[in-house]
């Protein structure tokens, strides 16, 4: 018997002094939902660099995932942001859950300087404005704890032929915004729709499309 290939689709614990993070509850919700032939494992990850990455590791070694997306929150941030490229740097600007706040450090010793997303990013990008849900590509994961997943992600897949990893940022939601003057929002169910849509065109795209959507700063 062939089990369907799975979907690692990661989600953080709360930070920075809120009581929910976005990606968790877009994430749990989608758990063992089906979508372009693979099946979706959500996994909660802890805001924290060392827990996160253990974590991690034990859910590529166990689950033999064929696609990783980790999604987290990027408050502030006004689109579904599909990040391009993610490096070997940690520079936390706060401490993490656990208290740590490394400055400078590599996510991998002696690991190469970056990582792009294998995941196709244009294609992905197409299909989220066709459902109508604004996003962007962002050429920036930062230098917290989810860039250091998203590098780590890629990294420890990168010998594994046909395993593809990517990180999605998104906004705050409506009911986290009420308490940041100015800043933008996105509702769960459309986050949720988001996370669906990506993943369909994920599975089922292998040659990325070929769109402009660069910054020039
Ligand atoms: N966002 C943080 C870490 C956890 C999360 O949801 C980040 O952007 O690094």
């Amino acid at each position: 018997m062939t089990r369907s290939p799975r979907i690692l689709l990661t989600g953080f614990d709360p930070f920075g002094g809120e009581t929910v993070n976005p990606s968790w509850e877009a994430v749990s919700a989608l758990h063992g939902r089906r979508v372009g032939g693979h099946r979706i494992v959500a996994l909660q990850l802890p805001t924290e660099f060392a827990a996160s990455l253990k974590a991690l590791r034990r859910a590529l070694r166990e689950l033999r995932p064929a696609i990783v997306l980790g999604v987290g929150q990027a408050g502030g941030r006004s689109r579904l942001s599909l990040e391009r490229v993610a490096i070997n740097v940690n520079d936390a600007r706060i401490p993490d859950n656990a208290g740590a706040q490394p400055v400078d450090e590599p996510v991998v010793v002696g690991g190469p300087a970056a990582y792009f997303s294998t995941l196709p990013i244009k294609a992905m990008l197409a299909a989220l404005r066709e459902e109508g849900l604004p996003a962007e590509i962002s050429n920036t994961a930062g230098t917290y704890v989810c860039n250091h997943i998203a590098y780590a992600m890629a990294h420890y897949t990168a010998r594994q032929r046909g395993v593809r990893t990517g990180f999605l940022h998104i906004p705050f939601l409506p009911n986290q915004a009420v308490s940041h003057a100015y800043a933008p929002s996105m509702s769960l169910d459309d986050v949720r729709r988001g996370l669906l849509v990506a993943l369909r065109t994920a599975a089922r795209v292998r040659t990325d499309a070929r769109l402009a959507a660069g910054a020039i700063s």
